[in-house]
């Protein structure tokens, strides 16, 4: 039962999860919930929990940080991690979320509800809707989306403000827009007037993967150059955004949105527009394997701006394609929070893959001194695919870390396969193959849950079909070392010419056939008497 405050839609995200517990909630405006020490900034997402059995105090600020309480006394009792205390909570990062900003089929509407439930469970407070190939968003950014698909983004839009959470439109106009063009402009604001008209308050203007250089002729004439065309184009837009609603926030996406921020073109326009526009920036690389404090301070010395980081990670579009980015976000500075306005992380189009690293990045965002990335991860893969098949599930993900963030693949695999080389170089061959046997155990139930016809199986069908040919290796190796049976052979090593011929990427660049020949020598040389 929950006492004191009434957060309707919210709480149905919780199931029965909290139905056993007596949650009595306590709203004041004093300083002890209103103010943040960590992060020396006042709050509405600030709440103490006083844990004692099934009775718990929330003191809180309003609803917003009661939803947070909720959310996070749910995921202790799933985790079983509820004990008795005092708990005072609150976000690092100011600006936690995510941004549907990749190339490829944009998500459903089920998708995105689906992902953005989650996502406030997990206590991130920003969406930011900008699918590169939806067509209203930046080839025919100048028509109004068909009544449909507006009532649909109303329902997006409604969802968000049931959550607690700011959505932001956004809209790409750069491949086409003459900016000198006053019917231009005016085109600009009738498409935002249809989405100020379903209740968006937040809106960015996106000009990245857009030509560096002016396109038209009249342009030439009257900024000169691109950058001037941009500070003049998102100034009148912040103007005329601010003269429909004083409450409406923007975010831009430079040209140029990686680097050093000290470029020419980044420093003009941040010094140039306003200082409560935000200003998205995916740090020193398009997709950068780290985000330094040092690197933010620079970005704000020059810029006059804080970064708002779009992290291109786990985005897996364009070159990126045969990977598939499903393992924890790491590599971001602890104190990071200190120096940009946020992080909003790009997702794949693979929606219910994305959820994983989502939560990592969500955990990450709530409490970075203390982030965890296996932790967080593993704790993900729980909610995503559930407690029953989570462990196994893991011997498959082992095998999804390779991206901008990391180069090494398969450390679980590797230390199973050190384990078995280890015992069999001692003649123990008992325990190698008991070491054997528990790997291709879970592998093998791995690939049985991977055969499921539900979301995340088939979103990971690509990767998954060449997980099982893996398999197939694997226990063909470990069938030979124990039965001498050498027709096995021919079959491994045409399996093994399959595997290579897949594009996936899984288990970077392992060399399946050196494996093999390792496996096959220590098995001749100790195991084969
Ligand atoms: O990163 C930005 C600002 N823009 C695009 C994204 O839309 C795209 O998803 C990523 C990854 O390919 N790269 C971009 O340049």
């Amino acid at each position: 039962m929950i006492k004191g405050v009434d957060l309707t839609g919210a709480e149905s995200l919780f199931g029965d999860t909290l139905s056993d517990f007596d949650i009595t909630v306590a709203v004041s405006n004093t300083r002890r919930v209103c103010y943040c020490e960590k992060t020396h900034r006042l709050t509405d997402e600030k709440y103490i929990l006083t844990v004692s059995g099934n009775n718990v105090g929330v003191e809180c600020s309003g609803e917003k940080s009661a939803f947070y309480a909720l959310c996070d006394i749910a995921k202790r009792i799933e985790e079983g991690k509820l004990a008795d205390g005092e708990y005072a909570c609150a976000p690092s990062f100011a600006v936690r979320g995510y941004i549907e900003g990749f190339y490829g089929n944009p998500w459903s509407f089920e998708q995105r509800k689906s992902v953005m439930s989650l996502m406030a469970k997990n206590r991130m407070n920003t969406v930011y809707h900008a699918p590169k190939d939806d067509l209203y968003h930046r080839e025919k950014w100048r028509e109004e989306y068909p009544e449909d698909e507006l009532a649909k983004l109303k329902e997006l839009v409604d969802c968000a403000k049931e959550y607690y959470m700011s959505f932001s439109w956004c809209i790409a106009p750069g491949l086409s827009m003459k900016y000198s063009d006053e019917k231009e402009f005016d085109t600009l604001i009738s498409k935002t007037k249809q989405l100020y008209s379903i209740g968006v308050r937040c809106f960015g203007l996106l000009l990245d993967d857009i030509d560096e250089e002016l396109a038209f002729e009249e342009d030439k004439a009257v900024y000169g150059e691109t950058v001037n065309a941009h500070i003049e184009l998102i100034n009148r837009y912040y103007v005329a955004l601010k003269e429909l609603d004083s409450s409406i926030c923007l975010t831009v996406c430079p040209t140029l949105y990686h680097g050093k921020g000290s470029e020419y073109y980044i420093s003009k326009l941040g010094r140039n527009i306003p200082p409560l526009v935000s200003v998205f920036w995916t740090g020193r690389d398009i997709c950068s394997r780290e985000l330094t404090s040092l690197e933010a301070l620079k970005f704000i010395e020059s810029t006059y701006h804080k970064p708002l980081y779009w992290d291109n990670y786990p985005v897996n579009d364009c070159s990126m394609f045969n990977e598939m980015h499903i393992s924890p976000i790491i590599n971001r500075e602890a104190d990071l929070y200190k120096y940009s306005e946020g992080i909003i992380s790009n997702c794949m189009e693979y929606a219910e893959c994305s959820k994983i690293p989502l939560i990592t990045f969500a955990d990450y965002l709530w409490d970075s001194v203390n982030y965890d990335p296996q932790k967080s991860w593993e704790s993900a893969i729980r909610q995503v695919v559930g407690k029953e098949d989570a462990d196994n599930f893991v011997i498959f993900a082992d095998h999804l870390y390779t991206s901008c963030l990391k180069d090494a693949n398969s450390r679980r695999m590797y230390e199973a396969f050190d384990e078995i080389e280890t015992a069999f170089k001692a003649g123990d061959r008992e325990k190698a193959f008991a070491a054997a046997e528990n790997y291709l155990g879970r592998m093998n139930a791995c690939r049985e849950y991977l055969k499921k016809d539900i979301p995340i199986c088939r979103e990971l069908k690509k990767w998954s079909k060449k997980f099982f040919v893996m398999c197939d290796i694997l226990n063909g190796i470990f069938t030979f070392i124990a039965t001498k049976d050498e027709k096995l052979l021919a079959e491994i090593f045409g399996l093994v010419e399959k595997y290579e011929a897949m594009p996936a990427r899984i288990s970077n660049d392992i060399d399946i056939k050196t494996e093999l020949r390792n496996e096959l020598d220590i098995s001749i040389t100790n195991g084969g008497t």
